[in-house]
């Protein structure tokens, strides 16, 4: 067992074993395999049977993504997690681990897009009653709670609003209605450095791990933790026999190297967005900052509470509505037009045209995503500069 200290980037750059007993490689390799071979038949049957531990085919673990998946859980506070292809690949496996025909689910409706569409349009295809609520007004909550439900699904801060849902209130009220709901919290934006759902009574975190948990722009990944039997349950039903969305060893081994500067990536991130929302709340083409750390924001109360800071990601409304907002992107010349989040470089959209195009003009109003709405994924550039495009950007909006 490794060394673990009593610090948050101690632990995310020493949790998990380095499965290397041969050589003593600092960094675990990538154990680029599908298959692991056994010394006789009868091994091979008892690791089948679970009576002795061995890697088996690397859909169901591989020693490379099972220490990525040992220093998420660790990061989270969870008891397991399982790595997946993608965050809606993470999703999709927790979310078909608990649910099927004739189970009910209440999600915000405010969601990455491509949630979103998976709860409206994917799952109800297969018998799955899906409520799409405010999770952030508990009465309606509790109110839309029933015999059949399996499962409350929110993202805080959501995307792209930023929206701020009280995890600790909404795991009480759906325990104490069925203790066996799960409440499902997706914590890609927030990340383990600024808010651990798990400590406030969710059952489950996704991640997208294709943003800050990787944090260079180069992987698509996703992650499951929760509970050990739960995570079993998603490595030997979600992904095993319903979604198949295995993460490659490669991929793990990129995000376990990311990893090793996350607490400073996320110290600078956090530092960076805190200067730009400075700026932003005095730009006079600015209508409106979107930013859980703003004191006018209707929950900054409970983001005071559940989270250590504020995060990273930030939406504007630009005076002017849509036409003045494209504009501003239109003239930024170091910050890229591109979804995604959490990169070293800054990233700038569009949602109600791009990451939110899965919804319609009515969901996007009723979700609370105005059409002229800009996200921006604070970089690690300086902020100074980061500033300054801006600044400039907005000298261009009539
Ligand atoms: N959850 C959240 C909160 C997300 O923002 C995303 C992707 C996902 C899950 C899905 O993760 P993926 O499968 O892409 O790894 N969000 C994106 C966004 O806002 N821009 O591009 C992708």
């Amino acid at each position: 067992m490794n060394y673990l200290g009593n610090g948050f980037g101690t632990n995310t750059i020493h949790s998990g074993v380095t499965a290397d007993r041969g050589y003593h490689s600092l960094n675990m390799p990538i154990y680029q395999t599908s298959t692991f071979y056994f010394d006789t038949c009868e091994q091979g049957g008892r690791s089948f049977a679970g009576e002795e531990d061995a890697y088996i085919y690397s859909r169901m673990g591989n020693p490379t993504v099972c220490l990525l998946e040992e220093k998420v859980a660790a990061m989270e506070g969870g008891e397991a997690a399982a790595a997946t292809a993608s965050g809606m690949g993470a999703i999709s496996a927790a979310l078909w681990s608990i649910a099927g025909a004739g189970k009910h689910i209440i999600a915000d409706k405010t969601l990455y897009g491509c949630t979103f569409a998976l709860l409206s349009h994917g799952m109800t295809r297969y018998g799955v009653e899906v409520s799409m609520i405010d999770t952030s007004d508990l009465e309606e909550v509790k109110a839309n709670l029933k015999e059949n439900t399996v499962a409350v699904y929110l993202e805080t801060p959501a995307n792209p609003n930023l929206k701020i849902t009280d995890i600790e209130a909404i795991s009480k009220i759906a325990h104490a209605y069925n203790p066996a709901i799960k409440v499902v919290v997706d914590n890609t934006f927030a990340t383990p450095y600024v808010q651990k759902p798990l400590s406030l009574g969710a059952d489950v975190v996704v991640h997208s791990a294709t943003k800050y948990i990787n944090g260079h722009g180069d992987v698509v990944a996703g992650l499951v933790v929760g509970k050990k039997d739960f995570i079993t349950e998603v490595k030997s039903f979600g992904i095993k026999d319903m979604t198949g969305c295995v993460l490659g060893p490669q991929e793990a081994f990129l995000i376990i190297r990311g990893l090793k500067t996350f607490e400073i990536r996320m110290q600078r991130h956090c530092e960076n967005a805190q200067k730009v929302v400075e700026y932003l709340m005095n730009e006079p083409k600015v209508e409106h900052v979107y930013f859980p750390g703003v004191p006018t924001h209707p929950n900054h109360d409970i983001a005071c509470r559940q989270m250590k800071n504020f995060g990273v990601m930030i939406s504007i409304e630009v005076k002017g509505g849509k036409r003045a907002g494209m504009d501003f992107v239109n003239h930024l010349k170091m910050a890229k037009i591109a979804v995604s989040l959490g990169d070293a470089e800054t990233l700038v959209q569009h949602p109600a045209s791009m990451t939110h195009s899965a919804y319609n003009a009515e969901e996007l109003a009723d979700a609370g995503i105005p059409e002229g709405l800009v996200r921006i994924s604070v970089g690690l550039e300086n902020a100074a500069d980061i500033i300054e495009d801006l600044k400039q950007a907005f000298t261009h909006v009539k």
